[in-house]
């Protein structure tokens, strides 16, 4: 007997030779979930089927539903651990506070992208004089929201969009005509305006770094192709290829309509203030969705819609309730992820959860959940990185020329190369530096590579003694604060700046500098912090639709904003502004010779020039600080 069983157990055994790759499906176990997930093709107006991809909690009912419209894959955004047991943990790390609490979490393909049907257009215009198909993000928010809350049983027939960036611009389409059922909304660092400051220009300077955006997101449907790199250094890559079209045609862009499109309306023209979201939302009558407004003090690619598209809102809250803007100490999108650092700065826990949970969650709720509490959102929530806290004000700016609680004060640049609340009569007029496109000022240490996440998630508060110093770029510097000097607002550049070219760019950086010693975190003693640093493109000074040629040599007004500050600089820091004239790889070289469009400029055309920033009492330059509470040094 025992000898016919191990001949029974033998049998059993699969035999040596069976061929391991058996051709039948493999199943992998389900693991217990505590949600269910659904893939729907939601019909669109004209036909067009969505991809959308909806996490319900198991059990869920009359619960609210959170909407993202994507280009980034709806698939991949909802399955963060594709093992997930718990909805948390398939969900994106800024969905928790919302996974913990029942909410339905919807992810769109936008239309043309992923797993969706039709067309993609990146910088999709809303319908108007620029796309007269009748369909733009607007109505597809609008047909989705009316097919989810006809569909979901399990929900309670309100909705929330939320979402950074692109993202984030999808949301602020929906708001342009919202569907009744859309109750609130979070833009976060949305693309509002492409040209005057977010993503694809800054004042005119083209930012770089976007050619390889847009390759991977247009050259597919899915992930698309990567610009293989020419050298370890994207300067040096950068510099060889000559013009950014240079560079464009030898990887290939000139097959991509989205890089034909942005070389075609170098200027800001009807093509670029035709979609300018902020423009559009001012024309509404009122205010029906309540909105707040998310973005980075230091947010690397879109430092101006969120702000603005605030600004363009407040005359129509007059009670306060509707329009609401927070500016956490964050990189692009970082309200979504850790908030406690960025870069070498360390702030009071993690700002973002606090945001998220304390602000953005309650917010939501009092829209989404009926009978939830009403909860009294400031206006405006800001981080103060110099103090290390939120602040909160009824209004925003704080300080301003006019019609603010405190008036902004001049801080003058001194030939001498220091900072002053007066200008200085006699001495020298200007402070002068030679700008040469050949060797232009890197936007971080070489080498650079634009994909490493690190380096470019950070740059904003990037140490700035790696220029400081250099032949081409000027520094001012005030002495040391006595007292805590508080800004609150959006610092001006009043520049006079002449060029022996016939076009240059500017660059303005506001900086705290720390003490020389600095025991409580050394490596921040002499940090040379930017709090605001922005460029601009000497050819719009008369007009964004207008460049024009400078006149050689002459002394010109400029005045551009500077992003916003909040920011209490400490007893012992100085005031510190640096200029200079290029920032590269990340913005395209001026040639500083007028030529009709840089992205097409010849070798010839990139000349070296002479710049100064004029500091006499008729011609002195200046930043308009926003001060509000403490004196100039
Ligand atoms: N900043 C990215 C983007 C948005 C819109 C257009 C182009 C780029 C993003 O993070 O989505």
């Amino acid at each position: 007997a025992v000898a016919l069983a191990m001949a029974g157990s033998a049998l059993a055994q699969t035999a040596p030779m069976t061929p391991d790759i058996t051709g039948k499906k493999f199943n992998a176990p389900e693991p217990q979930r505590d949600f269910v997930k659904r893939v729907e093709m939601i019909p669109m107006r004209d036909g067009v089927k969505l991809y959308t991809v909806i996490v319900i909690p198991k059990g869920a009912h009359d619960a609210p539903i959170l909407l993202t419209r994507t280009p980034y894959n709806a698939a991949k955004r909802a399955n963060r651990m594709p093992n997930a047991e718990r909805m948390v943990d398939a969900l994106p790390q800024g969905d928790s506070v919302f996974a913990e609490d029942g909410y339905i979490r919807v992810f769109q393909d936008v239309r043309g992208k992923y797993g969706s049907e039709g067309d993609y257009v990146m910088t999709r215009p809303p319908r108007g004089p620029l796309n007269k198909t009748g369909i733009d993000h607007g109505t597809d928010a609008w047909d989705t929201i009316d097919w989810l809350v006809k569909h979901l049983p399990e929900s309670n027939g309100r909705v929330g969009m939320l979402g950074s960036s692109y993202e984030g611009f999808t949301v602020v389409m929906a708001l342009l005509d919202p569907h009744p059922a859309l109750k609130v909304a979070a833009p976060e660092s949305p693309m509002v305006d492409g040209w005057i400051g977010d993503d694809w220009f800054q004042n005119g300077a083209y930012r770089q770094i976007n050619l390889g955006y847009l390759t991977g997101q247009t050259t597919v449907r899915g992930e698309g192709a990567k610009i293989e790199r020419a050298s370890g250094d994207d300067y040096t890559s950068f510099l060889r290829a000559g013009s950014v079209g240079d560079y464009a045609r030898a990887a290939g862009l000139e097959q991509l309509p989205a890089w034909r499109k942005l070389t075609e309306h170098p200027a800001y023209d009807a093509y670029w203030q035709q979609q300018a979201l902020d423009k559009l939302l001012a024309k509404l009558p009122a205010i029906t969705v309540p909105t707040m407004w998310e973005q980075g003090l230091w947010d690397q690619e879109d430092m101006y819609g969120g702000n603005h598209a605030w600004i363009a809102w407040e005359t129509k809250d007059a009670d306060n309730s509707r329009n609401h803007l927070v500016i956490g100490p964050w990189r692009h999108s970082q309200a979504n992820y850790d908030g406690s650092s960025l870069g070498d700065l360390k702030f009071d826990g993690d700002t973002a959860l606090q945001w998220r949970r304390d602000v953005l969650k309650p917010f939501f709720d009092q829209y989404l959940k009926p009978g939830a509490p009403v909860v009294k959102t400031p206006p405006v929530w800001i981080y103060n990185a110099g103090r290390n806290r939120w602040d909160t004000y009824a209004t925003w700016p704080q300080s301003c020329a006019q019609g603010c609680p405190h008036a902004s004060a001049p801080l003058y640049l001194h030939a001498d190369g220091t900072l002053g609340g007066t200008p200085v009569a006699g001495g020298a007029q200007y402070a002068e530096y030679a700008s040469d496109p050949a060797k232009p000022v890197p936007f971080v240490p070489r080498p650079v590579d634009m994909g490493d996440r690190t380096t470019w998630t950070t740059w904003l508060v990037k140490d700035q003694r790696f220029v400081d110093g250099r032949t081409d770029v000027l520094t001012y510097a005030s002495a040391p604060l006595t007292a805590p000097l508080s800004l609150a607002g959006v610092p001006i550049a009043h520049l006079f700046a002449s060029t022996s070219g016939s076009d240059s760019d500017w660059v303005v950086k506001l900086i705290d500098v720390y003490p020389d010693q600095y025991p409580d975190d050394p490596k921040m003693a002499g940090y040379q912090l930017p709090i605001a640093l922005t460029i601009f493109r000497g050819r719009y000074r008369e007009g964004f639709d207008k460049p024009q040629a400078l006149q050689v040599d002459a002394p010109l007004a400029y005045t551009f904003d500077l992003p916003n500050v909040n920011h209490v600089l400490k007893p012992g820091h100085r005031l510190m502004v640096q200029i200079q004239s290029s920032l590269f790889p990340l913005y395209d070289r001026n040639p500083q010779t007028f030529v009709d469009n840089i992205f097409f400029a010849k070798p010839g055309d990139y000349r070296r020039a002479t710049q100064r920033i004029w500091a006499t009492p008729q011609q002195a330059s200046f930043i308009e600080l926003p001060v509000a509470a403490g004196a100039l040094p």
